[in-house]
């Protein structure tokens, strides 16, 4: 199956949790609101959830930290059989999901999108109840956008004249429109190019929000990049030896060919980053999180399986309790590598 761009397969038997991880504890019997723009605002009942007619679906969840899970199986009541009873009003344009969780995370599509792409109010998963930690017992399930737009827990759907920006979308630049297909993933800040050369020319990137950043072939040796947001920033064949990411974000970074000699990741988020060809040795990836992370090129030469694997040597410290999310391959690889390696300097 064609996946999109730059996304890569969970291992078959895997369902990553990405964000919040449990519902806000409350009392109260669970129960999806519809309010807003509906000419008849009610509240429906789990056990009336339930009861309604159920609508089974394969669907492909595209995660925006590149992981994708082909075919997954929802039931649920289709959004419209709802918004057939409650009735949006002439002037409701967008719809908001609001959780029943801690931060009231919530997620908004344009209506006409939502009805088009067949949202789904999912209570099963692979035919039995969603659990918890997937958003039971009912989550939204939105096709064809990444899953960002598929929230968990739902409590109350809004129609709204006015479109409100969900958590991901306002608090961390996540796109609004999230096709996949388009790669509409972040929205990048905009600096000005003689921001930018500053910026490059000071090495010293901590806490600043420098998303996909284009450092293509720079020399930033030295760097401090401590807690900076660089996710999508493009590293690609920069020299970055004894550079400081520790609680940076470098999600979907691109790093090939980059020289990370000495560079301490300490409790980086790396997801989806490609650090193929860079050169790892002395690097410290001590609490990184590596969910997608590739070593290596996933579809090398049949002759050369290793092309463009990075360089790990056993000064390199990765721990192997990170490696459980990685992509087969890119597991094998790794552990290839670890084996081979004086294991006394790892955790
Ligand atoms: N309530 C709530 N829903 C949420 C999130 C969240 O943090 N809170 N994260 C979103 C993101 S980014 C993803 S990838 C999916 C993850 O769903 P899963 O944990 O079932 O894989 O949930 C989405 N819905
Ligand atoms: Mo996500």
């Amino acid at each position: 199956m064609q996946l999109p761009p730059n996304q890569q397969l969970v291992a078959q038997d895997k369902w990553p949790i990405v964000g919040e991880r449990l519902p806000a504890s409350e009392l109260r019997p669970w129960s999806v609101e519809v309010a807003g723009g509906v000419r008849r605002p009610r509240s429906f009942p789990l056990e009336e959830l339930r009861a309604l007619p159920q609508a089974t679906r394969a669907i492909d969840i595209h995660c925006v930290t590149r992981w994708s899970k082909p075919g997954m199986e929802f039931s649920g009541v289709p959004l419209a059989v709802l918004l057939e009873v409650c009735q949006p009003t002439a002037e409701a344009r967008f719809v908001s999901f609001v959780a029943r969780s801690l931060r009231r995370h919530s997620t908004s599509l344009v209506l006409s999108d939502a009805l088009e792409l067949d949202v789904l109010l999912a209570l099963a998963a692979g035919g039995a109840p969603l659990t918890v930690d997937h958003g039971g017992p009912v989550r939204i399930i939105t096709p064809q956008r990444y899953f960002y737009k598929s929230l968990k827990w739902l409590d109350r759907i809004e129609l709204l004249v006015d479109d409100r920006l969900g958590y991901w979308e306002a608090e961390a630049g996540y796109h609004n429109h999230a096709d996949p297909w388009r790669e509409e993933r972040y929205l990048a800040p905009t600096l000005t190019r003689h921001a930018m050369r500053q910026v490059l020319a000071s090495r010293d990137f901590a806490g600043r929000d420098l998303r996909s950043i284009d450092a293509r072939g720079h020399n930033l040796d030295g760097l401090n990049a401590a807690a900076a947001l660089l996710r999508d920033a493009d590293f690609r064949g920069c020299s970055l030896r004894r550079a400081c990411f520790d609680g940076a974000n470098l999600s979907n970074a691109r790093l090939q060919g980059a020289n990370l000699r000495g560079a301490t990741l300490r409790g980086a988020d790396v997801e989806g980053a490609d650090f193929a060809a860079a050169d790892l040795r002395e690097s410290n990836f001590t609490g990184a999180s590596l969910f997608g992370a590739s070593f290596c090129t996933e579809s090398p030469a049949a002759d050369d399986p290793l092309r463009d694997a990075a360089r790990i040597d056993g000064t390199t410290i990765i721990p192997r309790s990170a490696l459980d999310a990685l992509t087969p391959r890119q597991q094998v690889f790794l552990l290839e590598q670890l084996a081979r390696i004086d294991s006394s300097a790892r955790e």
